[in-house]
């Protein structure tokens, strides 16, 4: 069976693995994690880790990934030549990083660092090698895996066209419409910003399915068999 959850904002790998036993996951079984495992949560970056000993979990990038990349000046070896590179562009890709959450994972990273350069470099090459969508087709259905949506949404446009911001900060409404003959699946908005009225539960129209139940905002990280389209939660 195929999975997908989203959004896991530094929750504890404990609490990832109490939601895979509800669902019955087997080594048999794959997960696709569809972005943002870092930032807002204390445990992103021993999520990270989890995630890099997992032999059926595949890691989607995220817009808060993708954040912490942009920042990887921070944890160079500091002597006068970097900090003179401390230029005003660095210094507001980490703004922003900060802005949205960054705090834990930055000193996650730096205690890691650490302990272990080898765990760390092993974190980082694992974030480079995450691919920006999958597409996959199970029990006949077909898939696009993604983390935000899709900006600038055109049906005949390949999806390795469109720019990676188009596909991690997209921000979709319920009305927006994405392929007739596949299902468009990711996190990014949560659901309450979408349906209020369940906040903390997938929200599904007929072309998409968003499965962040905001557990960056106090809910609890959900999961989507996409061989039936079943919902677990905790
Ligand atoms: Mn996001």
């Amino acid at each position: 069976m195929i999975y997908v959850t989203s959004d896991l904002h530094g929750c504890s790998p404990e609490t990832l693995e109490a939601l895979l036993k509800k669902a019955n996951f087997t080594k048999q079984d794959f997960l696709y994690v569809l972005g943002d495992v870092v930032d807002r949560g204390e445990d992103g970056v021993k999520l990270l880790l989890w995630l890099t000993q997992q032999t059926n979990v595949q890691l989607i990038l995220g817009n808060h990934e993708s954040m912490l990349l942009s920042c990887l000046f921070l944890f160079d070896e500091v002597n006068e030549q970097s900090l003179l590179d401390l230029t005003m562009d660095k210094l507001k890709r980490l703004e922003h990083w900060k802005r949205n959450g960054g705090d834990p994972t930055i000193s996650g990273l730096e205690r890691l660092l650490r302990l272990s350069p080898d765990l760390f470099d092993g974190i980082i090459d694992y974030l480079y090698d995450a691919p920006l969508y999958e597409e996959i087709t199970v029990n006949g259905r077909d898939f696009v895996l993604v983390h935000s949506g899709l900006n600038h949404f055109k049906p005949e446009k390949a999806l390795e066209d469109y720019d990676a911001k188009d596909l991690i900060w997209c921000r979709p409404t319920l009305t927006d419409a994405y392929y007739p003959n596949k299902l468009t699946i990711f996190g990014h908005t949560p659901a309450m910003f979408l349906t209020p009225d369940s906040p903390n539960r997938a929200v599904k129209t007929d072309t998409w399915i968003c499965v962040d139940t905001g557990v960056a905002c106090g809910g609890t990280p959900m999961l989507l068999r996409l061989d039936d389209l079943e919902e677990f939660y905790l």
